[in-house]
């Protein structure tokens, strides 16, 4: 690693199909052994209703925090790798199921609006399923943008989150 770029990254993980705790824990493993990343910190798993079309199963939720010094775009391209590995298909289906999901939300302090990414995460403000685990590993976390972690979280329901044992 070049210590002298290192940044610290949130990364959102999603899964609703084929076992989705254990995906969680295959892709938090395979995050934490990307070389250029290190990992800082990995949420507790939640389960929530789903957001968007209802009759799907309900989601495991996670947030991981790393340090790494890739470019935002190679780090997406290693997460999109490893969402192919762990079988998605990309159905087409807006908010439809998937068994792994991960979204790069927060790339330190950087505001990017590229065609094919954009950070901070446009929806983290909206999401229950993000922000209450981001809390939880990051609870003074201020985002670009959108603010304090804590003022977010008081706007936004828990959505009858469950955290899982
Ligand atoms: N709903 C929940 N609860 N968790 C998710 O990760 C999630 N991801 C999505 C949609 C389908 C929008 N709904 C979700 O992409």
């Amino acid at each position: 690693m070049n210590h002298a770029t290192l940044i610290t990254a949130y990364i959102g993980l999603g899964s609703n199909l084929a076992e989705p705790l254990t995906q969680l824990q295959t892709a938090c493993a395979a995050i934490a052994n990307l070389a250029q990343v290190e990992e800082l910190a990995c949420s507790s798993f939640y389960q929530s209703a789903p957001v968007g079309p209802q009759d799907q199963p309900d989601f495991v939720n996670a947030v991981m925090a790393i340090s790494t010094d890739l470019a935002a775009l190679d780090l997406l391209a290693c997460l999109q790798k490893i969402e192919q590995e762990q079988g998605r298909v990309r159905t087409g289906i807006r908010w439809g199921a998937r068994t792994l999901d991960l979204d790069l939300l927060l790339y330190g302090e950087q505001q990017i609006n590229l065609p094919t990414l954009t950070v901070p995460h446009p929806e983290i403000r909206n999401r229950a399923f993000v922000l209450y685990p981001l809390c939880e590993i990051a609870p003074a976390l201020f985002i670009p943008t959108l603010g304090a972690i804590d003022t977010l979280i008081a706007n936004c329901p828990s959505a009858a989150l469950k955290k899982l044992a």
